[in-house]
């Protein structure tokens, strides 16, 4: 946990914009608010998941409550390339979270290798010139729960993934306000959550002084014109557009320029994937070398279709979806009802950035009886998706073409 200092632990009425009854002391108890008689079911064995309601939230896939984390019903992919924020999914490693976050006292402190230590209030960085842009944030442990053989840790579905347009200041023009030393090597990242039990390791993450300063990463205020929701990082939040979740440090209020590279459990033990071009091993077995994990891989989904559909035979059927990566920005998306072995071209829609969902829609005409979608994207610089999936120990960076099985009647 970062240093309190200046934070006061205060309620502010109205934070909770619209929870209903679900208080706010919900968010550390056990319950949290289930909807009785609800449940999900991912396509994967012990697929049953609860749905339930936290603040600012509507009825999302419970993975754990303490702390919580919260997946994205597939489903809601569907309704558009943005994922409105009471849907976008909830992640945290320690249950030591902030349920009240006072912001005229927050105040965000940069430090370490640099000329002029600041302290800045949430009006300091609103002064500054702002930057905005649509980003994919998603989760390392995105769609583990298909990892075969199993692996372990949180087993989720695809729904750990979320794309919204964030508004902030770079973290250029604040390291540039502070003046960078000679020797900066990292820049570290601590937000205002922490362990409740003395030695789990709290979380802090790190980039190195280059990409910090490549003029994207932001200090991000706004999450689709409005205020973060709490539980994704009010009232402050690094963004690192085309990087895994893992460094997108939520409720931020300490950076640190580091003359090293920082090896805490974070960076130097968790999050980290074979030193290879397939981040991959054989399955079951481990890596030799490992490096932190860095951007995603192409993905691609259908979203109209749901696994074990019934869809009409011989008549058009409009398929659709969304297809990302890591920011070079999509290409191009095929569909495939032959199982892979020819492919046509689907419709792109609106650009929303290289960092973006993109949305898709493509018609196939299917015959009679059980048949298999599926659908595959390229990038701009050519990389594209496996028919067969690829394994690593930790269930990360999985980008397999999905298969999608329906009955044509
Ligand atoms: N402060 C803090 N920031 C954090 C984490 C955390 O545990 N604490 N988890 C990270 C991980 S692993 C992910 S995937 C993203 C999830 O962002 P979200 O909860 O807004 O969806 O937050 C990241 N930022
Ligand atoms: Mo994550």
């Amino acid at each position: 946990m970062a240093d309190r200092g200046g934070i006061r632990w205060m309620a502010r009425r109205d934070f909770i914009r619209g929870a209903g009854a679900v208080g706010i002391g919900s968010l550390v108890g056990a319950a949290g608010g289930l909807m009785a008689g609800q449940t999900t079911v991912l396509p994967v064995g012990n697929g049953d998941r609860p749905l339930v309601q936290y603040p600012q939230k509507r009825p999302l896939i419970l993975q754990t409550s303490r702390p919580p984390q919260l997946e994205t019903p597939f489903q809601m992919f569907d309704e558009g390339a943005i994922t409105p924020n009471d849907a976008f999914f909830v992640r945290y490693h320690l249950a030591g979270i902030p349920t009240e976050v006072d912001p005229d006292a927050f105040r965000l402190s940069v430090k370490g290798k640099v000329n002029k230590p600041l302290d800045l209030s949430l009006d300091d960085l609103r002064k500054l010139e702002p930057i905005e842009y649509v980003a994919v944030n998603q989760c390392s442990g995105n769609s583990r729960a298909f990892s075969n053989p199993r692996v372990a840790g949180g087993q989720l579905g695809n729904g750990a993934m979320g794309n919204a347009r964030w508004r902030g200041v770079s973290l250029k023009t604040v390291l540039e306000l502070a003046g960078l030393q000679a020797g900066a090597r990292q820049v570290r990242f601590d937000g205002m959550d922490g362990p409740v039990l003395p030695g789990t390791p709290d979380f802090a993450k790190a980039l190195d002084v280059d990409h910090a300063n490549d003029g994207e990463v932001m200090l991000a205020y706004s999450m689709n014109d409005a205020d973060l929701p709490l539980l994704n990082g009010y009232p402050l939040r690094l963004v690192v557009p085309g990087y895994f979740g893992t460094y997108w440090v939520k409720h931020l209020n300490e950076i640190t320029v580091l003359d090293t590279v920082l090896d805490n459990f974070w960076m130097a033990t968790a999050y980290r994937i074979p030193d290879n071009p397939c981040a991959c091993v054989v399955p079951g077995s481990a890596a030799k070398k490992t490096v932190p994990i860095a951007r995603f891989p192409v993905r691609s989904f259908i979203t109209n279709v749901q696994e074990g559909a019934t869809v009409r035979a011989g008549r058009s059927v409009l398929l659709r979806g969304i297809a990302f990566d890591g920011g070079y920005g999509i290409r191009a998306v095929d569909v495939s009802i032959t199982g892979g072995r020819t492919w046509s071209p689907a419709e792109l829609g609106k650009d929303l950035g290289k960092y973006s969902f993109r949305q898709w829609q493509a018609r196939v005409v299917l015959p009679k009886g059980p048949q298999t979608l599926q659908v595959r994207a390229m990038n701009a610089i050519g990389q594209s998706q496996p028919l067969d999936p690829l394994w690593n120990p930790a269930g990360y960076m999985r980008n397999v073409v999905e298969t999608t099985h329906v009955m044509a009647a």
